[in-house]
Order: structure tokens, then C-alpha cells, then sequence
């Protein structure tokens, strides 16, 4: 046997299968501007769309004239909701069972909502047609702020008017959406009464935006003569388009082909569906020729969905010696002019309720408020699942809150309420059953790695030379650990607009031992070419080389679900494994009929079949797929393909432990990140080396977002960081040397047990900068203080504590 041992791992080295850091195969045409993005496609005899948006953030549309734009050289067509209001379409739907307006209906609610959609021969005269179109606003009060919204006579949205019952529930307000209530409210406060030390906060996760390289577009495309309609567009849910589509207009689904070319950064920015997309097909259909449709980064930023803008509420219960007892949430989400929140149905603020973290909690209740402003709309899960990183930040900073209420470490403080290794699966106090963890472990690798206590000792010294006036600079200390949710999910309790949340996987091998697999799933840049192959390579035996994937074309692609919260891996992966593993069971017989031996005297050893015993007797996978195609085999039918849809049991739960170590300089207000080491936890590794570069932009995502990144409007509504010069997008400036650790924790559910991680770093990340920043001013007093943490703030917040003399 010692023999084989050398040749059985060249072998699988040979696959590149699981667990090794396989270079990215796409980057071979990204890297040589090879790529095929939405604004790549140009059809002949295209046309191109622009949009009127308005300048205000509420007023009655009076009047909108065209004439002057309809005359101008090139201009072929200018919709407005009027010419919509035919067909249906002058509303649609949104995600979260809302209805959002495709082109202003009589107002408007937000700055720079779609008023009319110009259709000309190219982008610079539709540009300049769009300024031809006259508007007649008569502006309306504007309210920016939800908890204004709730109290305001003003009713922002007058088509609902009287309507006391929402997608939701019922509605307090006429600018109030829904509550959505978690838990036991009642024990929780009977627990906050009578515990030994409460600690309450309120904080602000204030709004922002995925902002991610490549703007959304679409380019519609009708075959009138075939009846078929084309749409090439940045969509991270092609069949979800495709079944929204048919629906909205009527046009039979087969009939529709949707394809999401490479895209350029998802982020949960182009998941939701915009009314570009909608107007470019209605434009296509009337013109009878293709219209694109492009954003620009002002339109981006302004118009298409936002993330975070939660407004949260804490009580936390905890003994004397720090065992938390109970905890209490309560959230007022600003969703803007129309609840356009991309969640599963049943989940109106996602999955906020996994807010205990990663803490062994008793009891808990979590409401939530949603509520209209006149705000863009939107609430994606900017690389999160569904609202988790609001949840960990309002743990993570409850945490915090209760360390300085108790007086106590907050590494301690988390080590002592982390749940146990033993105690999973473990049943969360709001629901969710966490699948696996070990968390101490994760915890004291990381508290190692930094020499945590050394850090503490370095930051007292800090202090007192600071109060000596020696230095000018404090340190931070930022610690975090979250437990993220991701892989929706269970079909019983996940749907988005009542499809079902499973995903796909349909593989077929080739005669000459070769394959092409496609997935419900869509890249955006994570890599999936490359790692699908992985899962393929080991559970089939053909070399992840001798692999395509595909995805994004809804006329190849078997149905899925899309790609956003980190479900591709949980999903689609599972997915992927389960249709390799049918492949291996047809060749298993295959083989054993080549080998004139029983089924069971044959089995799997990386690349072949070998008989039981006599592993000289085998058959290659390359030799078992020709005679798949090429042989007569009694009882067994022509050719290799399977197909898996996969419905999953449970949620898989990544976790990680990150520190972040910052030196601040008092009197400018100045960050510099000195150390930020991460350890992430997502179960069986398919490629480490993908998991680390998307470490790397998670947390690159998350120190924007805790550092300044942000959607800001003044009191008129007007965006006040609509383009990259106010948006904070970190470079290389920014950006520190991150050091990367994991543990392997598998997910007991999944077919190769592997979890998510996309997400993971920006759930972790942005709750670590954040109490980085707050870590080195709580010696000062500081309790809590909103991000983003940008120079002027941390400047103010050092102000604020006196600390400028
Ligand atoms: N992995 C591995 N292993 C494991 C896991 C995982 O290897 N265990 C890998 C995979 O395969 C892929 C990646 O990694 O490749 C990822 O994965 P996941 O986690 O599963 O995820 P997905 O689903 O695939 O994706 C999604 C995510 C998200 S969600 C986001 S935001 C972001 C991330 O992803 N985005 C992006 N990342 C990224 N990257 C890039 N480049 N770009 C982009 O855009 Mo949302 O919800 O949408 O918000």
C-alpha cells in the first residue's frame, strides 16, 4: 500500500481539488480587460436610456412636458408614469411586499426618484434631452428623520392612505410600515427588573450604500417576430428577474432570457429591481429595438438601495460577576420612501433577531419599527445576510457597554458568556438553532496571537503618559466576536416573492472525460468558477482544469436563487457536492460492469474506481465517462449528467474572533491601525485563498463603513455624499496589512460541511474598528459614540471628553 501512497497524492494534488489555494481562473480575462460586463453589450441598432429624476425630496409632480426634448435630434421616445399607467407598470412591486413607483405617479418622495425616461440614439443625447424635459414641482415638507415621520401630520405616502394594515401587520401611522416583534417581552423585562446590573444604550447604524465598482444597468432586447424578450443586466438573482419579469409583464417565462454577464461587484446593491430595468424593457418593447440602460456613480449612490439606517435601542441584564441575564432590542429602521428591503418574506428586518450574537442568552426580545421618510428606498444587506451587521454591531457594542457598567475586561466578558461547545446545536432565545461553533477555542487563539494582555498593559501606560502630557496619542483596543447566519435557506421559512429558497446545480460530463457544470448562483467577483470546480474535483475526480462553470443565464442554468448573504457556498455548494456525488454513484456502476465485479466490490480513490482489494483492477473517471457515452451497458441508460436542487436544512453559522489595535491621535483626530488580525471560522475550506481576499474586502468594506463611509442628507433631503469625492471608498492609504487566522469548525448539516464567509468579514469587521475608536477614549469616560468614526468626529469626541485642555 506504501507503495500507491506517493502516486494517490499526486493524484489529487493533480485535481486541485478541495482545500488547496487554486489561482482564480476568471482572473484570466479580468486582468486582461477580457471581461464581459453589462455596459460591454452593444446590439445593433441600440438605443440608450436616461432619466429625469428629481431634484426635490417631496413635491406634487404638476405637469411634465416633453415637447422640447421629443424635438431634439436623435430622441426617439419619453416615458413617463402616464404611458405606464397602460400597461400595469407604472408601480411594481417591491421585494418586501411593498409597492415602489417605476416613474413618478403625481409626486415624488425621494431626491433623485425616476420622473421620466428618455430613449435616444446614444447616452449623450439622451443625456441632453434629459435636460430638455420641464417638470412642474410644488415642493412638500420633507421629513428626513423617522422618528419625525411619526409624529408628522404629513402623510408621505398618499396611496395608503387610510390602509391600517400593511405586508406586515398592522400600521400605527400613516408613515409607520410595520412592527416586528421577536421573543418574549415579557420575561425579558421581568429578568431587567430584577437583575443586579443593567446597561442601556442607544446608537445610530447609519446609512450607507454597497457603492460596488460597476453601476447597475440593463440592456432589454425584444424579438418581436420570435416573441422573445433578452435581458442582459447586473442582476445577483437572474431567475428571480426572469419570474418578475414574466409575471409584471405577462410575456410567458420561457419566453424570457435573463443573463447577468460578469459583474463588477454585487454587495447586495443589485439584487433588488430598479426601475431602469423595468423601463428599459418597456422601452425595448415599444421601440422594437434593444435599449440600454447605465447608471451613473451619482445615480447609484442617490437612488439605488441604500443599507443600514437603524436606529437601536439596548437593554442588557447581567449579574454582578458579568453573566448576562436578558436582553432588549428595540429598532426604528428608516426604509425611505418605499420598503424596498431585500429579506426573505417572513422577515421583515431580516435576520436582526440573530442579535444575542454569540452569547448563551436566556431571554430576549427584539421589535422593530419600520417607518417612511423621504429617503431613497432600499435596505439591502450590504455584505451581510439580511441585517446581521446591524445585530452584531448592537451586540458588540452592548458588550462593550456592559464591560464599562460592570467595570470589568471585555475579553472576559465575552469568554464568560460565549456558548459552550457542548451546548450546540444551540437554540438561540429568538429563534435560530446555531448549527456549530466552538468559540473559546477561536477566542483564546486570537487573544493569543495579539498578546492580548501585553496590548492592555501597553494602552494603561498610553493613559499615563497621555495624562502626563508625554504624548498626544491613545491607544485602541478593538475586540469583536459574531456568529454570522448564512445559506437561506430552509425552503419552509424562506421565500423572496414566494419563491422558495433553494439552490442548483446540474452537471454534465463529456465523452472525453471533461465537464461544464452550471449553478443557480451568480459571481460578482468572489471566485465561483474556480472554487464549484474544487467541490467538483474531489467529489468526482475530474481534474477542477477539466471543469467549466456557469452561471447568470436563465435559459442554461437550472432555477436558482442567486447570490447574496453568503448563500452560494451553503446552498448552491451543497448543491454542487450532492450532483458530483450522483455523478459517482452512475460511474460507480459503470465501472464495476467494466471490472466484471459487483457494485459493492468496487470503490471511489480520488480519480477512479478501483475493485476492492485488488487496487491494480480500476477504471479512471476519464475511461468511465467514454464508456458512459460509447458502450453499451445493460440496464444503465446513455451519458453522465445529474442535477441537484437543494433545499437546506438549517442556516450554517461562520464565526470569528477580530482584533484590531489603533493608535489615535488626539488632536487631529487621525486613525492609524496599527494591527488587525482576523480569525474566521467557516467550516471545511474549499479554497484558502479566496477566503483570504475575501477577508480582505469584507474588512476593507467594514473600515469604510466604520470609519466614514456614509449616505448623509441635510434637512431639505438632499443627498449630501452623492459622489465619490464626499462617499469614503478606502484605498491603499487606508487600508492596513491585515493578518489572517482560522479555525475549522464544519457545519454538521452540509454535505462537505462547509459554511459561508463573503459576509463574515464586514459583519465582524465593522463593530472591531468601531470599538477600536471607542476602546481608546473609554479611559476617558466615553460610553458609546455613532459611527462613521471620520476625523472630524473622533476629533469632536475627544473634544467633547475634555481632552484638548
Ligand atoms: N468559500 C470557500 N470556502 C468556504 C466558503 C466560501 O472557499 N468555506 C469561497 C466560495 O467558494 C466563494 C467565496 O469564498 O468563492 C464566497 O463564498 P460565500 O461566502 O458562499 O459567498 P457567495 O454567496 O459566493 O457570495 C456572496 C457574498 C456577498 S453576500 C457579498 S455582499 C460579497 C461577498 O460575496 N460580494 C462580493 N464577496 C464579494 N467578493 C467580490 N469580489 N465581489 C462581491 O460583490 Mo451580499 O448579501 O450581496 O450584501
Amino acid at each position: 500500500m506504501n507503495d500507491m501512497a506517493p502516486d494517490r497524492e499526486n493524484r489529487a494534488a493533480g485535481l486541485k481539488g478541495m482545500g488547496c489555494s487554486r489561482k482564480r481562473v476568471e482572473d484570466v480575462r479580468f486582468t486582461q480587460g477580457k471581461g464581459n460586463y453589462v455596459d460591454d453589450v452593444k446590439l445593433p441598432g441600440m438605443l440608450h436610456g436616461d432619466f429625469v429624476r428629481s431634484p426635490y425630496a417631496h413635491a406634487r409632480v404638476k405637469n411634465i412636458d416633453i415637447s422640447k426634448a421629443m424635438e431634439l435630434d436623435g430622441v426617439v421616445a419619453v416615458l413617463t408614469a402616464k404611458d405606464l399607467e397602460p400597461l400595469g407598470l407604472h408601480w411594481m412591486p417591491t421585494l418586501a411586499g411593498d409597492k415602489q413607483m417605476v416613474l413618478a405617479d403625481g409626486k415624488v418622495l425621494f431626491q433623485g426618484q425616476e420622473v421620466a425616461f428618455v430613449v435616444a440614439r446614444d447616452r449623450y443625447v439622451a443625456a441632453d434631452a434629459v435636460e430638455l424635459v420641464e417638470v412642474e414641482y410644488e415642493e412638500l415638507p420633507v421629513i428626513t428623520n423617522p422618528f419625525e415621520a411619526l409624529q408628522s401630520d404629513v402623510v408621505l405616502r398618499e396611496d395608503l392612505e387610510g390602509q391600517t394594515e400593511g405586508a406586515h401587520g398592522p400600521r400605527k401611522h400613516h408613515n409607520h410600515i410595520f412592527t416586528w416583534e421577536q421573543g418574549d417581552e415579557a420575561a425579558t423585562n421581568e429578568v431587567m427588573d430584577n437583575a443586579e446590573v443593567v446597561a442601556e444604550e442607544e446608537m445610530y447604524y447609519h446609512r450607507t450604500h454597497p457603492c460596488p465598482l460597476e453601476t447597475c444597468g440593463a440592456v432589454a432586447s425584444m424579438d418581436k417576430v420570435n416573441g422573445k424578450l433578452t435581458v442582459w443586466g447586473t442582476f445577483q438573482a437572474p431567475h428571480v428577474v426572469r419570474t418578475v419579469a414574466s409575471l409584471l409583464s405577462g410575456i410567458e417565462e420561457h419566453n424570457i432570457r435573463v443573463i447577468s454577464p460578469d459583474i463588477g461587484g454585487g454587495f447586495g446593491n443589485k439584487v433588488g429591481v430598479y426601475p431602469g430595468y423595468v423601463c428599459s424593457i418597456v422601452a425595448s418593447i415599444v421601440t422594437g429595438v434593444p435599449v440600454k440602460w447605465i447608471e451613473d456613480r451619482m445615480e447609484n449612490l442617490m437612488s439605488t438601495a441604500f443599507a443600514r439606517d437603524y436606529w437601536m435601542k439596548g437593554r442588557i441584564s447581567a449579574t454582578k460577576d458579568g453573566k448576562i441575564t436578558g436582553l432588549h432590542c428595540h429598532v426604528t429602521a428608516d426604509h425611505g420612501g418605499f420598503d424596498a428591503c431585500a429579506d426573505p418574506t417572513k422577515f421583515p428586518a431580516g435576520f436582526m433577531n440573530i442579535c444575542t450574537g454569540s452569547y448563551d442568552i436566556p431571554v430576549a426580545y427584539l421589535a422593530v419599527d419600520g417607518v417612511y421618510t423621504n429617503k431613497a428606498p432600499g435596505g439591502v444587506s450590504y455584505r451581510c445576510s439580511f441585517r446581521v451587521t446591524e445585530a452584531v454591531y448592537f451586540i458588540e457594542r452592548m458588550i462593550e457597554v456592559l464591560a464599562i457598567e460592570l467595570g470589568m475586561d471585555a475579553a472576559e466578558l465575552r469568554r464568560i458568556n460565549f456558548i459552550r461547545k457542548d451546548q450546540f446545536p444551540y437554540k438561540a432565545a429568538l429563534g435560530w438553532e446555531y448549527d456549530s461553533g466552538d468559540y473559546h477555542t477561536a477566542w483564546d487563539k486570537a487573544m493569543k496571537a495579539v498578546d492580548y494582555d501585553g496590548l492592555r498593559k501597553e494602552q494603561a501606560e498610553r493613559v499615563e503618559a497621555f495624562k502626563r502630557g508625554e504624548t498626544r496619542s491613545l491607544m485602541g483596543i478593538g475586540l469583536t466576536f459574531f456568529t454570522e447566519i448564512v445559506g437561506a435557506g430552509p425552503v419552509k421559512n424562506c421565500d423572496i416573492l414566494g419563491m422558495g429558497m433553494f439552490d442548483s446545480c446540474e452537471i454534465r460530463i463529456h465523452p472525453t472525460g471533461s465537464a461544464i457544470a452550471r449553478l443557480g448562483t451568480i459571481s460578482q467577483g468572489q471566485g465561483h468558477a474556480t472554487t464549484f470546480a474544487q467541490i467538483l474535483a474531489t467529489e468526482t475526480g475530474i481534474p477542477a482544469d477539466s471543469i467549466t462553470i456557469e452561471e447568470g443565464d436563465t435559459d442554461t442554468a437550472p432555477y436558482g436563487l442567486g447570490t447574496y448573504g453568503s448563500r452560494s457556498t451553503p446552498v448552491a455548494g451543497a448543491a454542487t457536492a450532492l450532483a458530483g456525488r450522483k455523478i459517482r454513484a452512475k460511474a460507480q456502476m459503470i465501472a464495476a460492469y467494466l471490472l466484471e465485479v459487483h457494485d459493492d466490490d468496487v470503490e471511489f480513490d480520488v480519480d477512479r474506481f478501483v475493485v476492492k482489494g485488488a487496487p491494480e483492477r480500476f477504471k479512471t473517471m476519464k475511461e468511465i465517462a467514454y464508456a458512459a457515452y460509447n458502450q453499451a451497458i445493460p440496464g444503465i441508460e446513455p451519458g453522465l449528467e445529474a442535477v441537484s436542487y437543494y433545499d437546506p436544512p438549517n442556516m450554517t453559522y461562520p464565526f470569528g474572533a477580530y482584533v484590531c489595535v489603533m493608535d489615535i491621535d488626539v488632536d487631529t483626530g487621525v486613525p492609524t491601525i496599527r494591527r488587525f488580525y482576523a480569525l474566521d471560522d467557516c467550516g471545511t475550506r474549499i479554497n484558502p485563498m479566496i477566503i483570504e481576499g475575501q477577508v480582505h474586502g469584507g474588512l476593507t468594506e467594514a473600515l469604510a463603513v466604520a470609519l466614514g463611509q456614509e449616505i448623509a442628507y441635510d434637512d431639505l433631503g438632499n443627498v449630501k455624499t452623492g459622489t465619490l469625492m464626499d462617499f469614503f471608498l478606502p484605498t491603499m492609504v487606508e487600508v492596513p496589512n491585515y493578518e489572517t487566522d482560522h479555525t475549522v469548525t464544519p457545519s454538521p448539516h452540509h454535505p462537505i460541511g462547509a459554511k459561508g464567509v463573503g459576509e463574515s468579514p464586514h459583519v465582524g469587521g465593522v463593530p472591531c474598528f468601531s470599538n477600536a475608536i471607542q476602546d481608546a477614549f473609554r479611559p476617558f469616560g466615553l460610553r458609546h459614540t455613532n459611527m462613521p468614526h471620520d476625523h472630524w468626529r473622533i476629533w469632536k469626541t475627544a473634544n467633547d471628553l475634555g481632552l484638548h485642555g
